[in-house]
């Protein structure tokens, strides 16, 4: 991969289901590009999801730049996407064990020195990621070193994908004037306790404006829920899928954020709003472990009564328990004030560490000595 860059890196990305593998991977080569000087190419194997995210992109070009990054569509046969002209990069990144091509492995490893191979993995805040971040796997045929990269919530880890000045954009976009209404972003997966928390919210004597980005739960509404009328006091606005460029202001401006998956739950920590996860849900349940090792990060320094407040909306939703959602509801909105305090502390708590893609240029130059 020629280039004037100071090192080049391609990111492979299969998407699995939703936005979440293409989101990631996308904000980091967008930010790599952009504010690391990197030559940076993505292989998606699906460019119409991450049209979806960034819709300039042209979904019959197997090959264009955006943003300053190379997107080429990475189809299934090896030969297809490895030509006699494709050198690896300098640093290749796996997305989520998406596994390489074969052919380009076996280029990887004609190289010298070899390219610094990682793989990407999921975010977790359970306390054995630190020990696994950047432990090496030997390839059992090749020359190679694949390193394990996890992203996470402390020090030892990989940190936290974050662009410079994201903090100054999120408080020079806070409006001045306060709103009258309370305003909701709903964002998460289709959900049995929709209703129930639209009917707590109506007859909440507060005046709220619920934003809901089309998608499973924007269906779910307006099939279950839609046609009935709402109250005076609330109102109901499906929000068309915004450029990922955008999903931040969406967040700002919102005084309540239900986000899910991997990457909104993480704009919303640095959005510094009160916040409410739903943790894409995993077989036998493994997803109550992560979500309870990230609060019990979260709520340390949380006031109790506010504290019993999150924790109990946060269960009721990724329960989708519809008895217990309206009094866990009110209860987070009465203690939504010191909520907010404590999620701003979270963020500029967490911004101290550094962001995922400073750590995994610095460890990529430490191990390639470029
Ligand atoms: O879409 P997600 O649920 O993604 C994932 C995947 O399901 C993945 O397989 C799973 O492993 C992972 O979650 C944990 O949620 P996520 O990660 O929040 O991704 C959504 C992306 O969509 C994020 O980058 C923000 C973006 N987005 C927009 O750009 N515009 C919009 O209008 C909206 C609502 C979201």
């Amino acid at each position: 991969m020629k280039s004037a860059a100071r090192f080049s890196c391609d990111i492979f990305c299969r998407v699995v289901d939703n936005f979440g593998d293409v989101g990631v991977t996308w904000r980091l080569a967008r930010q790599l590009a952009g504010e690391f000087d990197v030559a940076t190419r993505l292989f998606v194997d699906n460019l119409p999801s991450l049209a979806k995210l960034v819709p300039e992109l042209d979904v019959q070009m197997h090959s264009q730049k955006l943003n300053m990054v190379d997107v080429q569509l990475w189809q299934d046969e090896d030969a297809k996407l490895i030509d006699a002209e494709l050198i690896p990069a300098d640093c290749v990144i796996e997305a989520f064990q998406c596994a390489l091509p074969n052919s380009y492995m076996n280029a990887m490893a004609q190289l010298t020195p070899a390219p610094v191979w990682l793989n990407l993995d999921y975010l977790s805040a359970e306390s054995w990621v630190a020990k696994h971040h950047l432990l090496p796997s030997p390839h059992p045929q090749l020359a190679l070193t694949k390193y394990f990269f996890f992203p996470g919530f402390e020090a030892g880890t990989g940190g936290l994908l974050r662009e410079r000045n994201l903090f100054l954009k999120r408080d020079a976009a806070v409006p001045h004037v306060k709103a009258e209404a309370l305003r909701v972003l709903i964002f998460g997966y289709a959900n049995r306790a929709l209703s129930a928390l639209i009917a707590a919210i109506e007859s909440s004597a507060k005046r709220t404006v619920i934003t809901l980005p089309e998608g499973k739960l924007a269906e779910q509404y307006l099939q279950v829920i839609g046609a009935k009328p709402v109250n005076a006091n609330t109102s109901i606005h499906i929000q068309p899928f915004v450029p990922q460029i955008e999903f931040d202001a969406l967040l700002w401006a919102n005084d309540i954020c239900i986000v899910r998956g991997e990457d909104s739950f993480v704009r919303a920590q640095w959005a510094a709003k009160p916040f409410v996860w739903h943790i894409y849900p995993q077989g036998e349940g493994a997803h109550w472990q992560k979500l309870t090792a990230f609060l019990d990060r979260y709520c340390v320094g949380l006031e109790t009564h506010a504290e019993t407040a999150v924790r109990g909306l946060w269960r009721a939703w990724n329960a989708e328990d519809t008895d217990a959602i309206a009094a866990t509801w009110n209860s987070f909105v009465m203690h939504r004030a010191a909520i907010e305090v404590h999620a701003r502390k979270w963020a500029n708590d967490l911004a101290k560490q550094g962001d995922l893609a400073a750590n995994l240029m610095t460890f990529v130059e430490k191990s390639a000595k470029i």
